[in-house]
């Protein structure tokens, strides 16, 4: 956000504007021209909440419920496979907080897109039809700043190298065809991408619902075949530990047979990407 977008931001919040003072939370969180503080977030947000934000009361609830007021939780992890390196992590995230990125994310999904091997640029591919919403920082609360901060924990990455978040939603029948995640820098298109923001070398996948059948994440090249009960989390490495593309990590995510399937999808750099 440039600076006089910022100063007009405090403005609206020091005039008492609910929602205004919401995303003074938000920018607290990260740090956007202040030091950043968990606990200053916080108490923006109450205060957000008091002046009548019902999102503020919403994300309050939900931070609460989902272990992100107080002490960390542990997180915990299941070793799928060691290499190419494919981890689940049961529980990572509690149903509130599934059921907010639902929320933020239900009727406004749109037609998901792929970057274009040939010219780098996002297009419609027909290999995936299912749809999506990006959220970047403008479009951020401080439910969703606090599950990529979750993430970047359990990654060991700074949370600067994540990616716009997504959530992703597929009707019966939708799918996200065999893919990499990695930029393949043979390709003319991408090797400008990862030159100027660099690789994506992880993915970190969170299932956010039930009440679908098939719908898995498939891993066709190693055999492994993973699908999450609501809050559990997928990581997997899209490179090999030189760094370089790992084609072993082509995926897919199946179709739903019945039912709609709910997932958050977040790609990591080697660098700052945001
Ligand atoms: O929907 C899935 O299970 C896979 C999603 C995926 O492949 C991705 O976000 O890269």
């Amino acid at each position: 956000m440039a600076s006089p977008q910022l100063i007009a931001l405090h403005q609206r919040a020091n005039a008492g504007d609910p929602e205004a003072v919401a995303f003074t939370a938000v920018v607290a969180a990260l740090g956007v021209g202040e030091r950043p503080s968990w606990s200053r977030a916080l108490d923006r947000l109450k205060r957000a909440a008091k002046l009548g934000s019902a999102s503020a009361e919403g994300q309050l609830a939900v931070l609460e419920a989902s272990g992100f007021i107080g002490p960390p939780r542990p997180i915990k992890e299941h070793r799928l496979l060691a290499d190419p390196r494919i981890t689940s992590l049961p529980g990572f995230l509690p149903a509130p907080a599934c059921e907010w990125l639902v929320g933020r994310a239900a009727g406004h999904t749109r037609l998901a897109e792929t970057y274009d091997p040939k010219t780098g640029e996002r297009h419609v591919d027909p290999e995936r039809n299912n749809s999506a919403i990006g959220f970047a920082f403008p479009a951020f609360d401080l439910v969703i700043v606090a599950i990529r901060a979750r993430i970047a924990t359990a990654i060991g990455a700074p949370v600067q190298r994540l990616e716009p978040a997504q959530v992703l939603h597929y009707a019966p029948g939708q799918q996200f065809g065999r893919h990499h995640d990695f930029l393949d820098p043979d390709l003319p298109g991408l090797a400008a991408e990862v030159a100027s923001r660099g690789q994506r070398v992880a993915t970190f996948l969170i299932y956010l619902n039930s009440g679908f059948e098939g719908g898995e994440t498939d891993f066709p090249l190693v055999g492994v075949t993973y699908k999450g009960e609501p809050g559990d989390g997928l990581t997997f490495a899209n490179v090999d530990r030189a760094g370089g593309p790992d084609r072993r990590t082509l995926h897919a995510g199946l179709p739903p047979r019945s039912g709609e399937k709910w997932l958050f999808s977040q790609w990591i750099r080697n660098r700052t990407a945001i």
